[in-house]
């Protein structure tokens, strides 16, 4: 997918021309991998752009970072004024939000505490991350043969760069199958989730979706859906699922920022069918708080004043 470039991007602490924002080659991050980062998401609203939840991400950039014994040399209002300013100055009514927090440049080896912790936010226009297509009508996933990463070897409540290679395994198998999103078991072969979103089953009205225990990472959108499922009367539970449960189930999704909320209508070329009546109301009550139009979910939204672009 390519990225819509944007003028200016935040890099400890000042702004830099996009073109300009650059680092050595012998970045530790680059090399192992030792960042954290997020994915956020600000919308156009009726009463200006807003940033969905981004107090939640902010406090999961900090703990992602102390997971990997980085101090995160920023206040959370300093990183969050940075962002306001940097969609500010980019003049976006809406887009997506990268930060990330990474060992720069120093001394080379396994041992990064040395190693100076930058901080970096980029900006861009990004639109349906599984398409719209997908978004509307539901996508094809494929169960892949990569599992999880483990949580005796890495911290899946962590959002970590290195981890990811876990990630772009899985979702180059799908894509060189054919399919749209890979859904990763996890180590103990339970359903944990996709490549870059959590995962819900509707099964005779009931919604289920893996818990802390299956090597989740803790999704933001994920808690949402929750609350909002919740809030519409249905019942949702964290358990164990089994991978037999995708194929048998009544509706299937998927939640992210990236992904906000997809349906899937095939699971291993077996299938689901088109978004069912649970998935597309909780679908619509979700839109509606991400664009904030729904008064109950206006206290996730974090306003920013963006000047109209000179
Ligand atoms: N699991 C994984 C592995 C994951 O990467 C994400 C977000 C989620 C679950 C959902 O978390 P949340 O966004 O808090 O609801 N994936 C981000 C990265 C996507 C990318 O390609 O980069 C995202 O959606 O921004």
């Amino acid at each position: 997918m390519h990225v819509n470039t944007a003028d200016l991007i935040w890099m400890n602490g000042e702004f830099v021309a996009w073109e300009d924002a650059k680092v050595h080659v012998l970045t530790h991050g680059l090399h192992y991998g030792t960042g954290v980062f997020e994915g956020v998401r600000a919308y156009e609203t009726e009463r200006g752009t807003a940033i969905f939840r981004h107090d939640r991400h902010i406090s999961r950039l900090r703990q992602s970072s102390s997971l990997y014994y980085m101090d995160l040399p920023y206040s959370d209002e300093e990183i969050r004024q940075a962002t306001h300013e940097l969609i500010a100055r980019n003049g976006f009514k809406s887009c997506y939000i990268r930060p990330l927090v990474y060992r720069g440049y120093g001394p080379m080896g396994l041992d990064p505490l040395d190693n100076p912790v930058d901080v970096m936010i980029a900006v861009w226009e990004w639109g349906a991350y599984l398409g719209e297509e997908g978004q509307k009508n539901g996508i094809r996933a494929k169960v892949s043969s990569w599992r999880r990463i483990s949580p005796e070897s890495l911290i899946p409540h962590a959002k970590a760069s290195g981890q990811y290679l876990n990630s772009v395994l899985a979702k180059i198998e799908a894509s060189k199958a054919g399919y749209e999103e890979a859904i990763l078991l996890d180590h103990n072969s339970h359903v944990c989730e996709g490549t870059g979103e959590n995962i819900f089953v509707v099964k005779k009205g009931k919604i289920a979706t893996p818990g802390h225990s299956n090597s989740i990472l803790d999704g933001i959108n994920r808690a949402s859906v929750i609350e909002i499922a919740e809030d519409l009367g249905y019942e949702v539970v964290e358990r164990d699922i089994a991978r037999a449960e995708l194929n048998m189930c009544d509706e299937l999704f998927l939640t992210g920022t990236a992904a906000e909320l997809t349906p899937v209508r095939e699971i291993d070329d077996q299938e689901i069918g088109p978004p069912g009546p649970i998935t597309k109301h909780i679908q619509e009550v979700f839109t509606d708080a991400l664009k904030g139009r729904a008064q109950q979910y206006a206290h996730w939204l974090d306003f920013v004043e963006v000047p109209s672009k000179a």
